[in-house]
């Protein structure tokens, strides 16, 4: 099977295996694991920030960062599509019981405007708003990568309006090696950071989320309550440690991968994308001779797994276990399935 439904399906290597196989452990609910502790001080240090927890999921670092932020009943910014609010299981209500308002987005980029437009006086009546996500890489949007000039426009409109900022940058290592900005450089814009090592990069588990020492202490409470203390968790963190080292430059050519199929499936009848929109690992494209579920299904006889996203749209996603040449194959099935006569 030609894996193409997410990155996070990518499974360990054989030289992370080993390093997780030797990683010293400790139990770090006691703040007494080394590897633990090695990957959070390594993690603040790429982000330019003062300190950094290890969490189980993005999902996790996400909603812990939301509860820190906000009291229920105030207001949070959001894109529409965003992660935070489509796919975190109604999350933001359920554990910080805050009201999302969504800002339009064009493949997941709002602007300072957007923002300004959605503020409100202080006044009895209304929600206080608190806080502004941004997501980038951008999933729905198909890995768009946030312009860092739009980031510090949407900074420069919310601080004035007390508003903090969250990062959720579970796919941040591909903006960065997409574009040569490094990490720190779009993390200075944030109060809190959100990033992954399960997509991408290749490990098996978990997130962190970064920001102030203080940030961070509350932010090791709420981990606790969530659920998320872990124990000897050096097992795992040590495969975060080996993909922070080994898989960061590499992503290059997962985005060289996704480029290749969205030019072919542009080339394909009854497929449409436009590939300059195609700035990362995520190829997402829309179907016009047949459903998108309908489409998965007739791939997956074939060898090859997809995303449906909606009635008409899929995603296709390029990470470490696929190679140049499984590109190449899945290529041929789409143009043998497109092909056929209806
Ligand atoms: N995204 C997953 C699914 O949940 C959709 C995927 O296959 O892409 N932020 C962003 C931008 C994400 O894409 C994801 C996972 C998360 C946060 C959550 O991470 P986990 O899965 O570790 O909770």
């Amino acid at each position: 099977m030609i894996d193409l439904r997410s990155d996070t399906v990518t499974r360990p290597t054989e030289p992370m295996r080993q390093a997780m196989a030797r990683a010293e452990v400790g139990d770090d609910v006691h703040g007494e694991d080394p590897t633990v502790k090695e990957l959070e001080q390594r993690t603040a240090g790429i982000l330019g920030k003062e300190a950094a927890v290890y969490m189980p999921s993005g999902t996790m670092t996400n909603q812990v960062a939301l509860r820190i932020h906000t009291q229920a009943g105030d207001e949070v910014l959001l894109e529409g599509l965003a992660h935070m609010y489509v796919y975190e299981a109604g999350a933001p209500a359920a554990l910080s019981g805050v009201m999302c308002k969504l800002l339009p987005g064009v493949r997941g980029i709002f602007t300072a405007e957007d923002v300004k437009a959605a503020l409100r006086p202080v006044n009895v009546h209304f929600a206080p708003t608190r806080l502004v996500c941004i997501e980038n890489t951008h999933n729905r949007g198909g890995g768009s990568i946030w312009p860092i000039e739009k980031i510090a426009e949407v900074a420069a409109a919310a601080r004035p309006a007390g508003l903090k900022m969250h990062l959720d940058g579970a796919r941040l290592w591909n903006a960065s090696a997409a574009t040569g900005i490094p990490e720190k450089e779009y993390a200075k814009y944030f109060d809190s950071v959100s990033v992954c090592f399960s997509k991408g990069l290749g490990a098996p588990i978990g997130s962190a989320l970064a920001g102030t020492k203080e940030f961070i202490a509350r932010a090791r409470r709420f981990r606790k309550q969530f659920g998320g203390g872990m124990r000897q968790a050096g097992i795992i963190a040590a495969g975060a440690l080996y993909a922070l080292d080994n898989h960061r430059q590499r992503l290059v050519e997962d985005h060289t991968n996704a480029k290749k199929l969205a030019e072919a499936i542009a080339g394909i009848d009854g497929l449409e994308i436009d590939p300059q929109n195609v700035e990362t690992n995520i190829v997402i494209f829309k179907v016009l001779t047949m459903s998108a579920l309908e489409l998965a299904d007739q791939l997956r006889q074939e060898g090859v797994l997809v995303s449906p996203r909606d009635a008409q749209n899929v995603r296709a996603v390029t990470h470490l276990d696929v190679t140049s040449d499984q590109i190449d194959q899945a290529i041929n099935i789409f143009n043998k399935i497109l092909s056929r006569p209806e």
